[in-house]
């Protein structure tokens, strides 16, 4: 039966076509290319100056004027490029009691939107360089160049692409403080509730009363010399589809020197509590060392987090890549 009705079509079509002159066949042509969405290029320049612009500002360590300053400057960015934003403040506490002045900001596209896709990235700076070859720089606070910065510089670029033009679906750009807070390694007590504060808290209180998305994507540490992004452990786990999906765009472009279409590590990160918490579907983007060594890369959690560790070609790969994902979404 349905076969009868195929044919039958294909010889209506073969017929108009053949009898329709060059008329018709320019109206084929056309709706060929209704079909092929076309993305945005994505400008690496643009994106490295809002890496810097973040970095200028110092460490964006929770309770400090820098990252006061830092917050107004990417709600400014997000409303400039008209998003609607959200500011979510909350006091949050911290693993050894200090209470945090944190602030989630949000900047949504097409908030009436009923089918959207959700964007992380943490803004904050690790306040400890805990991980510094030298000891002396172990209570120093970071400049989170890589870790923090790159995500956030990634998603305004995103952000100014959307104000010139809009994909099918509505679109959260949603930067998260106080994800780098956890443990002092000194201390010898680490625990995944410790990091991802602003996640956690944004998870339980989402900005919009019972929010969702399709999915999500979280930019960690995507701005680096020469990364691998390997298929993260908790990604699979809770978004095998969002990974394969966000690989295969990745191969399409030629990027798979970068996005290595293999297993990685696990990273207790943002997604995590966004995917147990909130039951959005996230996935993660973050490098790993790759060769059996789960690693990140050497400068993290170092004072040479700064903008040398930043190679804007790793920016294209990655806002290329989500782009294309994002707007190929029906
Ligand atoms: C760990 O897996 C220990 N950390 C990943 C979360 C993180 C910290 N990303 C950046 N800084
Ligand atoms: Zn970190």
């Amino acid at each position: 039966m349905n076969k009868k009705y195929l044919i039958w079509a294909l010889g209506i079509m073969l017929f108009t076509t053949a009898c329709g002159g060059s008329k018709t066949q320019r109206a084929d042509v056309n709706q060929a290319e209704i079909v092929t969405v076309s993305v945005p290029q994505f400008d690496a320049d643009s994106a490295y100056q809002y890496v810097k612009s973040q970095v200028d500002f110092g460490p964006r360590v929770p309770n400090s004027e820098a990252h006061v300053a830092c917050g107004n400057y990417l709600a400014d960015q997000l409303e400039k490029y008209g998003a609607q934003v959200t500011n979510q403040y909350a006091d949050l506490v911290a693993y050894n009691g200090t209470l945090l002045k944190a602030r989630n900001i949000i900047g949504a596209y097409q908030p009436e939107n009923r089918k959207r896709i959700a964007l992380f990235a943490h803004w904050d700076s690790r306040p400890w360089a805990d991980h510094d070859p030298d000891p002396k720089n172990h209570y120093k606070p970071i400049l989170g160049a890589n870790d923090g910065a790159s995500g956030v510089g990634v998603l305004l670029e995103i952000a100014r692409q959307l104000q010139q033009q809009q994909p099918e679906l509505g679109i959260d750009i949603i930067l998260l403080d106080a994800e780098d807070y956890g443990a002092h390694s000194s201390e010898g007590i680490s625990k995944d509730e410790y990091w991802c504060l602003g996640s956690q808290y944004w998870a339980r209180v989402p900005h919009v009363p019972g929010y969702n998305a399709r999915f999500g994507i979280l930019l960690d540490m995507v701005g680096g010399q020469n990364p691998t992004f390997y298929r993260e452990y908790f990604s699979e786990r809770y978004a095998k589809d969002i990974n394969r999906k966000v690989w295969d765009a990745a191969k399409k472009l030629g990027y798979s020197n970068y996005f290595v279409d293999e297993m990685g590590g696990g990273a207790t990160d943002d997604h995590l509590f966004i995917n147990k918490i909130a039951g959005i579907k996230t996935i993660d983007i973050i490098p790993f060392s790759g060769d059996n060594d789960w690693s990140f890369d050497p400068h993290w959690h170092t004072v040479k987090d700064d903008m040398d560790n930043i190679n804007p070609q790793t920016l294209q790969v990655v806002g290329q890549t989500v782009l294309e994902v994002i707007y190929n979404e029906k």
